[in-house]
C-alpha cells in the first residue's frame, strides 16, 4: 500500500492501543489523532462521521471508516496482511480467534469498564464485587491458556492484541497476575514477540499512564 491509514487513539485505551500496536506489527503507514476522551473530544461532528458511536479507536483508510479494534483488526490483516497468520482464513482457525475476540469485548474488557469506571469518573471507592468479577476473567483466560500456546491456539494472533493490552492495564491497577500460571507464561512470551513493534511505547506507556491516574483517584480513600 502506498497510501496513509488515519489512526484515531486515546493511549489510555487498551482497544485503542490493541489496534495500534496491530497497524505496527503490519507496518502499515498511518498518521495518528489522538482524542483526548476527556475533553469529549470523540464527540465533536467529525468524528461522528467516522463513528457515530464515538469510540476509539477509529480508522480512515482513504475514506473507508471503519470503528472497534476488533473489526479494525480483521480488516487489516484481511487487507494488507502479507498472510493470514495473524487471522486465519481457515473457518474453524477464524472461529476461535473470533470467539477469544469475544470473550475479550463483552467480558474481560467490560468487567474491567465496570470495575474501573466508577473510580475513574465518580470518584467513587473501587468495588471489591466488581475486581472479583474481573478477577474471574483472569481466571477463565488462565484456563483458556491450559496446555496452548496463544489466546486463539499455536500460533499469535489478533486475540493476543486484544488481550494483552487489558491483562498489561490491569497488571498496572495492582491485579495480581502471578496467581495464574499461564497468563504468567503467555505474557512473557507476548511481550517478547511484540517489542519489535513498538510494544513499550504503544502499549506499555499508555497502560502506565492509565496505572497512575487511577492510583492518584485511589489517594483520596486512604
Ligand atoms: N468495543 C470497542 C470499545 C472501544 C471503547 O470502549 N473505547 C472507549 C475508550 S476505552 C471510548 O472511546 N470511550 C469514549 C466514549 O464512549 O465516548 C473497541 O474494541 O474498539
Amino acid at each position: 500500500m502506498n497510501h496513509i491509514i488515519t489512526y484515531y487513539h486515546f493511549p489510555l485505551s487498551p482497544p485503542s492501543r490493541a489496534g495500534l500496536l496491530f497497524v505496527r506489527a503490519l507496518g502499515i503507514k498511518h498518521n495518528l489523532k489522538i482524542l483526548n476522551l476527556s475533553n469529549g473530544e470523540q464527540n465533536s461532528p467529525e468524528f461522528l462521521k467516522i463513528n457515530p458511536f464515538h469510540t476509539v479507536p477509529a480508522i480512515d483508510d482513504n475514506g473507508f471508516y471503519v470503528y472497534d479494534s476488533s473489526i479494525i483488526m480483521k480488516y487489516l490483516s484481511k487487507q494488507y496482511a502479507k498472510d493470514d497468520s495473524l487471522f486465519p482464513n481457515d473457518p474453524k482457525k477464524s472461529t476461535l480467534v473470533e470467539e477469544r475476540l469475544y470473550f475479550s469485548t463483552n467480558y474481560m474488557f467490560q468487567a474491567f469498564r465496570e470495575y474501573i469506571i466508577p473510580v475513574m469518573f465518580r470518584n467513587d471507592q473501587p468495588s471489591a464485587e466488581k475486581a472479583k468479577e474481573f478477577d474471574q476473567s483472569l481466571r477463565q483466560l488462565n484456563d483458556f491458556l491450559e496446555n496452548e500456546e496463544w489466546i486463539a491456539g499455536k500460533h499469535m494472533t489478533i486475540a493476543d492484541f486484544s488481550i494483552i493490552t487489558i491483562v498489561s492495564t490491569a497488571e498496572t491497577i495492582m491485579f495480581d497476575l502471578n496467581k495464574y500460571a499461564n497468563i504468567c507464561a503467555w505474557y512473557k512470551k507476548a511481550k517478547e514477540a511484540m517489542a519489535s513493534f513498538g510494544y513499550e511505547e504503544v502499549n506499555q506507556s499508555g497502560a502506565d499512564q492509565f496505572g497512575e491516574v487511577f492510583k492518584t483517584k485511589l489517594k483520596q480513600f486512604v
